[in-house]
């Protein structure tokens, strides 16, 4: 519409010499006139001369006061002969009114504003400000003065009025005919394609964003700890089960049935399945055995042992519940050293804060064979944390109730210049290994740590929930960087 009335105009007439003035002849708003014109422009149909007008128009107040008079003017109006209270005028007039025009009514000396009366003090005023509002309304071009002082009232401002003058361009035609942008098959069947203008390539145009797949943060770090268990020869451990009896996840580690970790405060237990159905009896004796009474060189704890709280299915506190698992079916078989890892979620029923959740994901790695010692344990850790970016240990002193002796691991973290707990670490008791069966001169040594912390560490999240749970933005999964630990 807009295009075909400035083509056809220019047809006609060679030239539309104010943008402004062919809106209002062709009834066409000239925001869109205008748009058309530096459309065409673009294309070389048209050329355009940019046309500026500077002019004064009249503010919303100005256009109220040009309409019903200056606020002083109707305030003195609004005085009886007799004189009114202040407080009677401004509900006469309004307290906008009233509050402009009393500056105006007192410096023109219109009127006498006492504390309890106003009163008139002149016949006849002319409303000059109404009447010169009025002139600009019609178009009249007012003295510079007059001007500066509508303008410090707010009641006019300048404003710059653009537009063109249009002449046809080199590429001028009568009707703009789109470029086409494909050959199709209908322009060669209709065989109209010979007289076709073809669009021409954009070679800056950038590529539709390609939508791809997104990794998780926690993934991609998981792939890179893989990596580096499998650089070091550790084999998987199979993970895939969540619901795990508390025999494996507590007993067979020699974790006493009183501990304060098996109860419901800090473990989640199953209501159905409630019990476990299955577990190797001659093994179950054995455990039995050596927490009631010891064995295998150990006092034990001295208590009743119970079947029915070995029973009990959780969901596991640990993955040290498939490490013990992995390490009775080792037993079963005539020995060869092993190297396992593990990475999956477990959980544990203990106060969340902005670091925890009541689950995350443990890592665990573990080398069993005969003769080790706490030094091969410190240095596998060495071995393992400096491929994590951190070559600077220290060991702490800890307590496991399935490892004696245990460390905590501590690592140097460059970044924040200070010493970070990076993990727990030790070697499983002879009552966890000798029960499964495992030869008397082999030993076990194991560390853990989290795959939330290096996380969180490596893509500076300090809270958990912006990195798993139901409030994650997706955003964050769609444009985290690569992990780069783990590469050599
Ligand atoms: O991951 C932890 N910290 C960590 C690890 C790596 C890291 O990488 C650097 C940036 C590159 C940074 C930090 N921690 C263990 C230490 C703390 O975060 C601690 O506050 C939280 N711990 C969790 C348990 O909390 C309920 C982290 C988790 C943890 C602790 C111990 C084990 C596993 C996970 C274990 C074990 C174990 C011990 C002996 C034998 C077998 C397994």
């Amino acid at each position: 519409m807009a295009e075909e009335a400035v083509l056809e105009f220019l047809h006609q007439n060679d030239e539309i010499v104010d943008s402004g003035q062919f809106a209002t002849q062709s009834r066409i708003s000239h925001d869109e006139i205008v748009n058309v014109i530096k459309s065409l422009r673009a294309f070389s149909f048209v050329d355009a001369q940019d046309i500026k007008r500077d002019s004064l128009v009249l503010t919303d107040e100005g256009r109220t006061y040009a309409a019903t008079g200056s606020p002083e003017v109707q305030l003195v109006n609004a005085i009886p002969p007799e004189g009114i209270t202040p407080k009677e005028l401004e509900n006469k007039v309004g307290s906008q009114i009233f509050k402009i025009g009393r500056q105006y009514v007192l410096k023109n000396k219109w009127a006498e504003m006492g504390k309890s009366l106003v009163t008139r003090k002149v016949d006849t005023i002319d409303d000059e400000v109404r009447r010169m509002l009025m002139r600009i309304q019609e178009g009249e071009v007012l003295n510079a003065e007059d001007v500066a002082s509508l303008k410090k009232r707010k009641l006019a401002a300048s404003q710059t009025w653009k537009g063109y003058s249009v002449k046809k361009g080199p590429k001028y035609a009568r009707e703009r005919r789109k470029p086409a942008t494909d050959l199709t098959r209908e322009h060669l069947q209709r065989d109209d394609w010979k007289n076709l203008e073809f669009k021409e390539y954009n070679f800056k145009a950038k590529g539709f964003p390609v939508e791809g797949g997104h990794l998780h943060p926690l993934l991609k770090v998981r792939r890179q700890m893989q990596m580096i268990f499998l650089q070091m020869g550790f084999e998987e451990m199979p993970t895939n089960n969540y619901v795990e009896s508390s025999f494996w996840n507590f007993d067979a580690l020699f974790q006493p049935q009183q501990h304060p970790a098996r109860d419901s405060h800090d473990t989640f237990f199953l209501k159905e399945p409630s019990t476990t159905k299955i577990l190797p009896e001659d093994y179950v004796a054995r455990v039995k055995q050596v927490h009631e009474s010891g064995g295998y060189g150990s006092r034990g704890y001295g208590y009743d042992w119970k079947r029915e709280e070995a029973d009990k299915n959780l969901l596991r506190t640990h993955t040290t519940a498939v490490s013990s698992r992995m390490l009775y079916s080792l037993a079963q078989k005539p020995f060869a050293g092993q190297r396992y890892y593990s990475v999956d979620r477990v959980f544990r029923n203990e106060a969340v804060d902005r670091t925890h959740l009541a689950e995350f994901h443990q890592i665990e790695g573990l080398i069993c064979d005969r003769g080790l010692t706490l030094g091969d344990l410190q240095g596998v850790l060495q071995d393992f944390f400096s491929r994590l970016g951190m070559s600077k240990l220290r060991f702490k002193p800890a307590y496991n109730p399935y490892t004696e002796p245990s460390m905590e691991i501590f690592g140097y973290h460059e970044g924040f210049k200070k010493w970070v707990e990076i993990g727990n670490s030790g070697m499983f008791r002879p009552e966890m290994l000798l029960p499964m069966g495992l030869p008397g001169d082999v030993r076990v040594i194991a560390w853990g740590l989290s795959l939330e912390r290096p996380t969180m560490i490596l893509y500076g999240i300090d809270n958990i929930r912006d990195l798993f749970g139901h409030k994650v933005d997706l955003s964050l999964i769609k444009s985290n960087p690569i992990c780069r630990i783990g590469v050599q």
